[in-house]
């Protein structure tokens, strides 16, 4: 074997027993990966040592090869021993530290907090579930979708064009990538179309968003509930009377409603249901903007372009929405006149329910 190549082996070797005493200095996982860097990285020891391969001729430089890479592997696993030794040592002093007594009682709650001592569900939760409870008992099932979404399944699949002037009254907030969040839970209408084979009978609860101008009855980010009918046969009558049913249900009484033409362009005929501000009564305040009436149900009959876009030719399928202001329904529910409380953290609004 030429000197060179034995100067190779001694330095393989000098660096196997250096490894071997500094690595017990190694307290903390950083140090010991500065260790791996200084021996093992593109610029560390063993690539120094290795360098000098090259001089030699091919069969010492396949034996010393052979005995750098096995160096190597004996070199990570040290060094995994120890990382895995720090670690354990790491959880043990965390065991000591950080440990907790399961069984002692929990301090009692300050004054102001949940009757229940415990947390709750929030308003608007409460009602969505009674209204989840009221659909599926009449066979509908519950479908969700994406919050942030296309402009295909928020606008144009409902019949906005891209230059449509409706497109104004539902501005929103859009992403560097070309999505936008939902403006209301419509766009599932034509989801459920295009996942589903009708008849379909679906509710659909969900958070939306819109650029808006807030005031007692207009939040950034609020609740809505869409309820799609797709059959053979439908119309307005179907549509009229489940909302009479959820309206009866949620409030446990007859409400004064009244139905008037609106207009969206993914239904034809649309209208607006309005029901009587429970929080005056009728008689105006700032939540009903002094009108005696909340706008909380706008409906109608499903676009025949709707039905399209879901893959459902008109002729042979029919179909009723509405697109419930959960958040606003709940407010009339529990008579909260701000809509601005319900997105506060503040316990004194929220431990009411
Ligand atoms: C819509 O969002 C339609 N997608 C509803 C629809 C569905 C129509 C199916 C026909 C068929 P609109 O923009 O009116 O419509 O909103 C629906 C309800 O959401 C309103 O009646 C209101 O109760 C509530 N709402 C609208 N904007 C806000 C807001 N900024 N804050 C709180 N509630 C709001």
């Amino acid at each position: 074997m030429t000197e060179q190549a034995q100067a190779l082996q001694k330095a393989l070797q000098a660096l196997e027993s250096e490894l071997s005493q500094t690595l017990d200095s190694a307290n903390t996982i950083a140090e010991l990966e500065s260790l791996r860097q200084n021996f093992l990285g593109k610029k560390g020891k063993l690539t120094a040592v290795l360098k000098g391969l090259g001089s030699l001729s091919s069969e010492e430089r396949a034996l010393v090869g052979t005995q750098a890479n096995k160096l190597k592997e004996r070199l990570t696993a040290s060094l995994e021993n120890r990382e895995a030794q720090l670690k354990e040592q790491q959880y043990a002093a965390l065991a000591e530290t950080e440990w907790f007594d399961a069984t002692v009682p929990p301090p009692p709650f300050p004054a102001g907090y949940h009757k229940s001592g415990a947390g709750h569900l929030h308003p608007v939760t409460i009602v969505q579930r009674r209204l989840e409870e009221i659909f599926t008992s009449m066979g509908f099932s519950i479908f969700d979708g994406p919050q942030v979404e296309t402009d295909f399944f928020n606008f144009e699949a409902l019949n906005f064009t891209p230059d449509h002037p409706a497109r104004e009254m539902q501005d929103t907030f859009y992403t560097k990538q070309g999505y936008l969040l939902r403006t209301h839970t419509s766009p599932v209408q034509v989801r459920a179309m295009q996942s589903q084979k009708p008849p379909l009978r679906i509710i659909v609860p969900g958070r939306v968003f819109r650029y808006e101008e807030l005031d007692a009855s207009h939040e950034h980010t609020f609740n809505q509930m869409e309820g799609m009918v797709i059959d053979r046969k439908v119309s307005v009558a179907h549509l009229l009377y489940l909302m009479r049913t959820l309206l009866k249900e949620i409030f446990c009484s007859e409400i004064e409603v009244r139905l008037r033409p609106g207009y969206f362009p993914f239904v034809e005929p649309g209208f607006e249901l309005d029901m009587q501000c429970l929080i005056c009564h009728g008689k105006g305040c700032q939540f009903c903007k002094y009108s005696g009436w909340v706008e909380v149900l706008p409906c109608g009959l499903v676009h025949p372009n709707v039905l399209r876009a879901g893959g459902l030719d008109p002729d042979e399928w029919q179909g009723a929405a509405f697109g419930l202001g959960l958040t606003r329904l709940a407010m009339l529910n529990y008579k909260i006149e701000d809509i601005r409380h319900l997105q506060t953290p503040n316990p004194a609004f929220l431990y009411q329910f």
